[in-house]
């Protein structure tokens, strides 16, 4: 985004930028904004600005100041993994891992939780992937494994009275929002105690008392709903935000397009999460959409975007907690799009053999769990037999649950015809 402000503003943005960031003189500025000497003074005679790629060189810098927030509020910072491509642009494998985000409203107990949340969310698509291949589940099993830190982080951001609307790879909400894991288990396994009373394998439920709802299956057709909520909210004059989810494919569907546009028109207190995971299906994301970035279309939508490493926890949780409190402000919607990978078929019965090997390697390296149980090492929050023995005792709990589940009966014919219109 080219920004024109007029030669008077583009001097004072550059002294403020070099002023916070402490650089001696304009070709250190340019040094650290990456463009030559000839450049910065192409800005200062034609009094237009890269703004997005100088918010991006200097992230830290008191941008709200110098441009004002309804310019920003049109502006997408993109915090991206070094390395990354639309697929199928093969990924550069050579490029750096970056150390995680260290959240400065987090203190080390919540960390703890964190990662609690992910694991158990790691671990309950393993067990899962075991029992459908026991042939004791009688759905699909829709793995979500690469995207524990987008739920996780996202849920953790709202308040247990906000509402949440999660999609199908977002287990990791559910374990944050505290429901029943015997229920989850019991659900999957279409067994008596299952939300959707046997009728249904995956989590397509509704629990009012949690303010829990989703996920509707049908590509988009949440959205609506989500921000139909918002909607009831605002008029009721309730404190509420809603945080829901979507995909990358899911966010080409008509549906997205009406339910984000109407949110920004009222302003509605939604939080959208583009969970852009490079494939829908076996469809890669290029083939799905032209534009670089999903959040990008908050500028034409009028509301706020913002792209993310989905793999850093910390970071998700503090790009949502921003975009939760633009929501319970009256700023209206955000388009939060967190870039990560399914890493694993679109359902079990999928071995993904179409993803590049090359992709799968980037990803592998970047595996959000292995990066955050390395940050907690580091920092000696837990050593690493801690969270060996956290792992061992959730699989023990895990074990212990599947157990007993499989030993209730299927829900009768009665109890899973109940509410089923043919
Ligand atoms: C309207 C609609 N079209 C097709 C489908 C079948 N379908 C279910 S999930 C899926 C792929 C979804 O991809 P994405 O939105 O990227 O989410 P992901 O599975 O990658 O998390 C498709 C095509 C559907 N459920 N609804
Ligand atoms: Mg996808």
């Amino acid at each position: 985004m080219e920004l024109l402000v007029g030669a008077a503003a583009v001097e004072s943005i550059l002294e403020g930028l070099r002023r916070s960031y402490g650089l001696s003189d304009g070709r250190a500025l340019a040094q650290q904004a990456g463009v030559s000497v000839a450049e910065v003074r192409r800005w200062r005679r034609s009094g237009r600005l890269p703004l997005a790629h100088l918010v991006e060189r200097f992230p830290d810098a008191p941008w709200h100041q110098f441009v004002g927030e309804n310019v920003l509020g049109l502006l997408v910072p993109r915090t991206l993994l070094p390395g990354w491509r639309p697929t199928p642009g093969l990924p550069d494998e050579s490029a750096p891992i970056p150390s995680l985000r260290t959240s400065s409203a987090l203190t080390d107990e919540e960390r703890r939780r964190l990662l609690e949340w992910m694991l158990w969310a790691r671990e309950f698509d393993m067990a899962m992937i075991r029992l459908y291949r026991q042939g004791q589940v009688p759905g699909g099993v829709f793995a979500q494994i690469g995207n524990e830190a987008v739920a996780v982080g996202t849920a953790y951001a709202v308040r247990p009275t906000d509402a949440l609307f999660p999609m199908h790879r977002d287990i990791g909400a559910h374990f944050v929002r505290g429901q029943d894991i015997r229920a989850l288990v019991a659900t999957h396994l279409g067994r008596e105690g299952s939300l959707t009373r046997g009728t249904d394998g995956t989590v397509h439920y509704a629990d009012p008392d949690r303010r829990l709802y989703g996920n509707i299956s049908h590509l988009g057709a949440m959205l609506p709903v989500a921000v139909g909520y918002a909607l009831a909210a605002q008029l009721k004059g309730e404190d509420v935000v809603v945080l829901t989810y979507i995909g990358d494919g899911g966010a080409q569907t008509g549906e997205f397009h009406e339910a984000v546009n109407f949110a920004a028109v009222w302003r509605l207190p939604v939080v959208i999460v583009i969970e852009n995971n490079q494939y829908a299906y076996s469809t890669p994301n290029r083939l799905e959409y032209a534009c670089t970035f999903l959040a990008d279309r908050a500028i034409g939508y009028g509301c706020f975007g913002e792209v993310v490493d989905g793999t850093d926890v910390e970071l998700v949780y503090d790009s949502c907690c921003r975009a939760v409190e633009r929501a319970r402000r009256g700023e209206g919607p955000s388009l939060l799009e967190t870039i990560t990978f399914r890493m694993r078929g679109h359902s079990e019965h999928d071995d993904a053999s179409y993803v590049p090997e090359p992709i799968r390697r980037f990803w592998t390296a970047r595996d959000p769990i292995e990066r955050y149980l390395t940050f907690v090492h580091e920092r000696g929050i837990l050593t690493v037999e801690q969270t060996s023995e956290l792992r061992a005792c959730i699989r023990q709990q895990l074990k212990e649950i599947i157990e007993e589940v499989l030993q209730r009966p299927y829900p009768s014919p009665e109890e899973a015809f109940r509410n089923v219109f043919l």
